[in-house]
């Protein structure tokens, strides 16, 4: 594929009817997806009013300190679809995206769960992560990315990656947030659909301007057990969620000054 036809193809709005085929085929080759306009601005209009009525002067983390001081990662979590909010299956339930989902992940997928991240202004995103540990190849989530409003350069919050780097093993052990060579930076918009392979390499910019959200319609092929996602990769270290330890310290000594 050319670089001009990867660009363009990148940044389309895909007519519809979409040729999934040519859609999964893209995912699989670089190990995410975006989809402008995916979603009407009426539903996120919709589901954005109801993300900040919850998120209304409460950010308290439900993650314990410990860990948001390890990880370098200052998002709270919001499950609302666990919470009967209905409005929150309208995505789940929609036909492109369902038929988008099985096109790539094949007969029998499932979603897992819908997890709404709010990220208050002066907080550090996420560091780079891969959401579960890559060894383990045939066991990974797809992050199906939704935006209720514009990521933008004065807010920060962009989404980096680092293209096929799910078909690559661990990110390297090394500084939470360093930079790598062929990273790039998304500014999804109100609507855009991102979907992300969770053994890709990415983390999310620092928030600088008034608040951030996302909300990630998790989902997984046949078989994948329903932890799969309970380990997660940083530069530093591996953490387990359920038990909130770190289980691999792969802290990295900075070289002494002068050696
Ligand atoms: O919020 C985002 O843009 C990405 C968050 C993320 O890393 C994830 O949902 O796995
Ligand atoms: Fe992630």
């Amino acid at each position: 594929m050319g670089e001009a036809f990867q660009k363009r193809f990148q940044t389309t709005l895909f007519p519809l009817p979409m040729d999934y085929p040519a859609l999964a085929k893209h995912f699989w080759t670089h190990g995410y997806l975006v989809i402008e306009d995916f979603f009407a601005d009426s539903l996120m209009d919709e589901l954005h009013a109801l993300i900040l009525e919850h998120f209304q002067g409460a950010s308290d983390s439900c993650l314990n300190d410990d860990f948001t001081h390890r990880s370098k990662c200052e998002i709270v979590p919001w499950f609302p679809q666990r919470e009967g909010v209905e409005a929150f299956n309208r995505p789940d339930d929609d036909a492109r995206m369902q038929a988008l989902t099985a096109a790539i992940l094949g007969a029998g997928w499932h979603s897992q769960y819908s997890m709404v991240m709010y990220s208050a202004r002066g907080t550090n995103g996420q560091a780079w992560h891969q959401d579960s540990p890559p060894e383990t190849k045939d066991d990974y989530n797809l992050n199906r990315l939704i935006y209720t409003r514009d990521i933008v350069p004065e807010i920060g919050g962009e989404l980096r990656l680092v293209p096929q780097t799910h078909l690559g093993g661990p990110l390297p052990a090394g500084d939470p947030n360093g930079d790598f060579d062929g990273q790039i930076t998304l500014y999804p918009k109100k609507g855009t659909l991102v979907l992300l392979h969770g053994h890709n390499w990415h983390r999310v910019m620092p928030v600088m301007g008034q608040y951030r959200v996302s909300t990630n319609y998790r989902a997984a092929p046949q078989g994948t057990p329903d932890d799969v996602t309970d380990v997660c990769v940083y530069r530093n270290m591996r953490y387990r969620f359920s038990t909130n330890s770190v289980i691999e310290d792969r802290t990295v000594e900075a070289p002494m000054a002068g050696t």
